[in-house]
């Protein structure tokens, strides 16, 4: 059973909002064709009080996209984004969603940055996606989605951990950062995950 996993396709990281990823837009047309190759699509939604400690805003004297320190963690100071029932926070009308089956938000704990689909950047919390998925049967997993280099890369790192084999479609992500993303790749080659092309499905379907 392979599960299409899409991360954070919503208006705030697509150009014109308010933490936008070049080129965010182009792979929405990417994912709505692989979504027919799936038995189950799930979707992650970043969703953030607006007291949330990852935006610059909280912290007095401190810029966007400083580098600080969380819970012992490092964290990057974000933009305000994902309101919570926000515009900003929406999925984009042009992402096909009628085969999403679940949503699973996350980002809701103002004390904790969540980047990953599954626990908050201090595995602390799960948000119940890796039982939803192994519940479900599905042993691969395929991760799609916005940003590259920050919620599905640690999105992937946590479902290698938990025991799914994990593919990251290149060219239905982008990047905030691209040598970011360069590392990331490396990182998720090293721990098992495999990288590839939308093409490579779509050609053996
Ligand atoms: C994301 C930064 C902050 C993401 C979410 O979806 O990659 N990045 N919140
Ligand atoms: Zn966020």
């Amino acid at each position: 059973m392979k599960a299409l996993i899409i991360i954070d396709i919503q208006h705030d990281f697509l150009p014109g909002g308010a933490l936008a990823v070049p080129e965010g837009d182009a792979i929405i047309p990417v994912v709505n064709q692989l979504q027919p190759l799936f038995d189950l699509v799930v979707a992650t939604q970043d969703w953030h009080p607006e007291n949330h400690k990852s935006f610059a805003s909280q912290h007095p004297g401190k810029n966007v996209f400083e580098l600080t320190q969380l819970k012992g963690l490092d964290q990057v100071l974000w933009p305000d984004h994902c309101l919570q029932e926000s515009r900003g926070a929406d999925f984009p009308a042009e992402l096909h969603s009628k085969q999403i089956e679940a949503i699973f938000r996350k980002g809701t704990d103002p004390e904790i940055d969540s980047y990953s689909g599954f626990y908050d950047n201090g595995h602390l919390k799960s948000t119940a996606l890796a039982d939803y998925l192994k519940g479900k049967g599905v042993k691969e997993v395929y991760l799609v989605g916005l940003a590259a280099d920050y919620c599905v890369y640690f999105s992937a790192k946590d479902a290698l951990q938990e025991g799914f084999s994990t593919y990251f479609i290149e060219d239905a992500t982008r990047a905030i950062d691209q040598s970011g993303f360069e590392k990331a790749k490396a990182d998720i080659l090293q721990k098992g995950g495999k990288i590839i092309q939308s093409q490579q499905l779509l050609e053996n379907k």
